[in-house]
């Protein structure tokens, strides 16, 4: 059986207040192709399916669209949330879906959800697990220490006494423990976890939510009982343990930390129980995100040989020792999309000034907060407390509040 994997859509998301939209829907278009052309038995969508909680309806349309066309091909869709998304508003409508092929797990409600497919070799359980904390597990499998004893019938004695749910690891396992997985079979979960093995993390990237203190890790040993686990969360396409823990990463590149990522769908086939084979199928976007470094004039004449790529999202680094006067508005006739621009050279060191950043967000930016940014940018050196202070009386007597 084979089976198409992908993750991290987060539509609707805006990079260095660029909007990726047009960007998505290429993407989205290019997945549609190589599922016609692989024909996979199902798809496979593990989580961060919007940005935001609270999509735009731009991007509730665009989604609405990619889901339409691809179950239009026939073979089931399996989607789970992310830490991103709304469960319940990603649930909506998930049951009258499901007849339609649709499979959504937005909310955990205490229970594994499993969809069985078949082929020439038996059954192969579709396993999907929105993204969960140990919060969202605890009321399904901890005895409730709150309830008084004397509660009439046998309400809270019916659970079972169970450890305590503290880490997501052990959430994790105490939902993957009550599933009742046939190990005989063939198992397929859907996960939005961050997952190491043992010592062994993940490779991450700046789009990420950050992880701190590693109390959301999950120990790949979790996913002993499946075949294959199909990843959301972390951005890199990357396997994690064994070939067959995989993040299948996002489909674009959504910082500039992965400007050298190969961005890819995965394609996994089973055969009987135990055979596996991982493949995956290159992406490619309609405006790639890329770094470039040089004197200004050398990276305008290259831009102008570009042609089509000089409209690529683009972090430039200029190393001219001269000040240069309106860099951003000459480089911007060429690089249309530039994102970031900095300068490396004897003088400042390195600056970086944000090019894109709406007038709206600048407005909200306390005077002191400019100043300090701008200060930086023109001497690459913080304010001292003293010049704050400075600052901060003059401010106050132009009548404003720092
Ligand atoms: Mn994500």
């Amino acid at each position: 059986m084979k089976l198409l994997h992908i993750a991290d859509l987060h539509i609707g998301k805006r990079i260095n207040e660029f909007n990726m939209l047009e960007d998505q829907k290429y993407i989205l278009e290019q997945i549609l192709g190589i599922t016609v052309e692989e024909k996979p038995e199902g798809i496979l969508i593990a989580g961060d399916v919007y940005d935001k909680s609270q999509p735009t309806v731009e991007a509730v349309e665009l989604l609405d669209w990619f889901l339409t066309a691809l179950t239009a091909l026939g073979q089931p869709v399996f989607m789970i949330s992310g830490n991103h998304d709304s469960p319940r508003r990603l649930s909506f409508g998930s049951r009258l879906l499901a007849k339609n092929g649709l499979h959504i797990a937005g909310v955990f409600d205490g229970v594994l959800q499993k969809v069985e497919l078949q082929d020439e070799y038996g059954a192969v359980n579709i396993y999907l697990l929105p993204f969960l904390k140990p919060a969202m597990v605890r009321p399904f499998f901890e005895k409730s220490r709150d309830l008084p004893e004397d509660l009439p019938g046998d309400l809270p004695g019916d659970l079972p006494e169970a450890p305590p749910i503290n880490s997501y690891d052990e959430a994790l396992r105490a939902v993957v423990a009550t599933a009742a997985i046939d190990e005989g079979e063939r198992n397929i979960l859907l996960a939005h976890q961050f997952v190491v093995n043992g010592s062994q993390q993940p490779q991450q990237s700046d789009s990420e939510t950050l992880s701190v203190g590693g109390l959301d890790h999950v120990d790949a040993s979790a996913f002993d009982p499946f075949d294959y686990v199909a990843l959301g969360h972390l951005h890199r396409p990357q396997s994690i343990g064994r070939p067959g823990i995989r993040y299948a990463g996002s489909p674009l590149k959504y910082s500039f930390s992965e400007a050298r990522h190969q961005k890819s769908v995965t394609i996994l086939e089973l055969g009987p129980k135990g055979q596996l084979t991982v493949n995956q199928r290159p992406l490619v976007p309609l405006r790639d995100l890329r770094e470039i470094k040089g004197p200004i004039a050398e990276l305008l004449r290259i831009g102008r040989e570009e042609g089509a790529a000089a409209a690529d999202y683009i972090h430039i680094t200029l190393t001219d020792e001269a000040e240069i006067y309106d860099a951003i508005g000459r480089l911007r006739e060429v690089y249309t999309n530039l994102m970031i621009l900095d300068f490396e050279n004897s003088r400042r060191g390195q600056a970086a000034f944000l090019a894109g950043g709406s007038a709206a967000e600048r407005l909200a930016q306390s005077p002191m907060d400019l100043f300090a940014a701008f200060y930086c940018l023109q001497n690459n050196n913080q304010l001292t407390a003293e010049q704050v202070q400075v600052m901060e009386r003059i401010f106050e007597e132009a009548g404003g509040e720092a």
